[in-house]
């Protein structure tokens, strides 16, 4: 049934993504019987360590720069034994061994958790149920989990939407605007070996107000990638996505160069920065900003910080086929996205001009909906969520995460 569902959803899906466009061919390249042999080895990663499969929803996964490593949010109570807090924890998972562990905080929902670069810290953001968020790491070698305070700032500092740094030492969150400057976006960086916590406005540019998004930032914590959102753009969207420069203060909008008319739909998102900052993925629905993007499709996006060039990531069904949810690996060299069909999450390798290759399986050539999360350096680690069953073991119908071992 749960098949047969997720078929229809599909397929409604799809054809409400094409209805004004050309209809792409959806026997692509990346379903050919030599790509799903070559699919690399695949596990599902939410589940309890002897295997059990979760009994809730997981999702927002990340991995190690090694690989060995993966953390992701979690509903179910029944990863870990004693998990009776009714609220989603995150979860740290030893890929070699299976074992799992919880992070938890009394009284408060987590989620968002983000893991250093040298593995030891997470940075992720709790909320009491009444919208009180704040942002805390946890020490995976101490066990110690800390709420991220403010004490250098004069007004109480709610958080979201962390970034670390490579080492732990800074971490980049969303926060709460001083008194009466309500109306703007502010990023905070604290320096958690006592160095204080740095303020950052993004003011707007005219009478409406804005928030920010999707933050990341590179290994030094010196350079940011977000979302800027507001409710009726100036091109008929919804937001663009910019890159802060501390080094220089230089603040870029990365799709601020359109030669595109189109009403609608060029709305850009989920900016992902790479570990030496050096390149910026996000996605857009703004045909103009690359020549030649005439697919009338949301595009995953390369910027690079150097030559200030976009690289567009076409879909791989030709015309109207989308590519969206792209991540580099932190190394820059690789980019998974999600493009759609009945194997819908890819892999391309930005060094060679080689086509991108499937990651998800999918032996039941079902309707699949992934969504991308992370990979390690060379991805030889890439997770992603799925609601479908990848494997005959998943009967759960919930979002599970899955790692392929490339
Ligand atoms: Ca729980
Ligand atoms: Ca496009
Ligand atoms: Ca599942």
């Amino acid at each position: 049934m749960r098949n047969a569902k997720r078929a229809a959803l599909g397929a409604a899906l799809v054809s409400a993504v094409t209805a004004t466009f050309a209809v792409p061919a959806l026997a692509a390249p990346g379903d050919t019987a030599a790509e799903k042999a070559a699919t690399p080895r695949t596990e599902r990663i939410s589940v309890a360590a002897d295997g059990t499969e979760a009994n809730g929803p997981s999702r927002e996964a990340s991995v190690s720069r090694d690989g060995t490593l993966a953390v992701f949010t979690s509903e179910a109570s029944n990863l870990v034994a004693g998990d009776d807090n009714g609220a989603a924890d995150i979860f740290v998972k030893t890929l070699a061994s299976g074992k799992t562990e919880r992070i938890a905080v009394a009284g408060r929902t987590a989620s968002e958790p983000v893991l250093s670069a040298d593995g030891k810290v997470v940075a992720f953001t709790t909320e009491d149920g009444g919208g009180d968020r704040r942002v805390h790491t946890h020490d995976l070698a101490t066990g110690k989990t800390e709420q991220i305070k403010t004490p250098t700032i004069s007004y109480d500092v709610q958080g979201r939407n962390p970034a670390i740094s490579a080492d732990g030492k800074y971490v980049a969150f969303i926060g709460t605007p001083p008194p009466g400057e309500e109306e703007n976006a502010w990023i905070y960086l604290k320096d958690r070996e006592g160095g204080g916590t740095r303020a950052f406005a993004h003011s707007k540019p005219d009478w409406q107000d804005r928030t920010v998004s999707d933050l990341t930032m590179d290994d030094k914590a010196t350079r940011f990638s977000y979302r800027y959102n507001f409710t009726t753009g100036p091109r008929a969207d919804c937001c663009d996505v910019f890159v802060r420069d501390l080094t220089n203060s230089a603040l870029t909008q990365l799709d601020g160069k359109s030669t595109s008319d189109q009403q609608r739909g060029r709305d850009s998102t989920q900016p992902v920065t790479t570990a030496d900052g050096r390149f910026v993925t996000f996605q857009s629905g703004d045909d103009g900003l690359v020549p030649g993007d005439n697919d009338k499709a949301v595009n995953a996006f390369v910027w690079n910080a150097e030559t200030g060039k976009l690289r567009r990531v076409p879909g791989r069904h030709g015309k109207g086929s989308f590519s969206r949810s792209p991540v580099p690996s932190p190394d820059g060299k690789a980019l998974l996205y999600a493009g759609e069909g009945t194997s819908p999450t890819y892999l391309l390798d930005l060094t060679t001009s080689a086509p991108a290759r499937q990651i998800t399986p999918n032996p039941a050539g079902n309707y699949v909906e992934t969504t991308p999360h992370a990979l390690s350096n060379a991805a030889k680690t890439v997770a992603y969520a799925t609601p479908d069953a990848l494997t005959t073991k998943d009967t759960n119908e919930d979002w599970d995460i899955y790692v392929a071992h490339a």
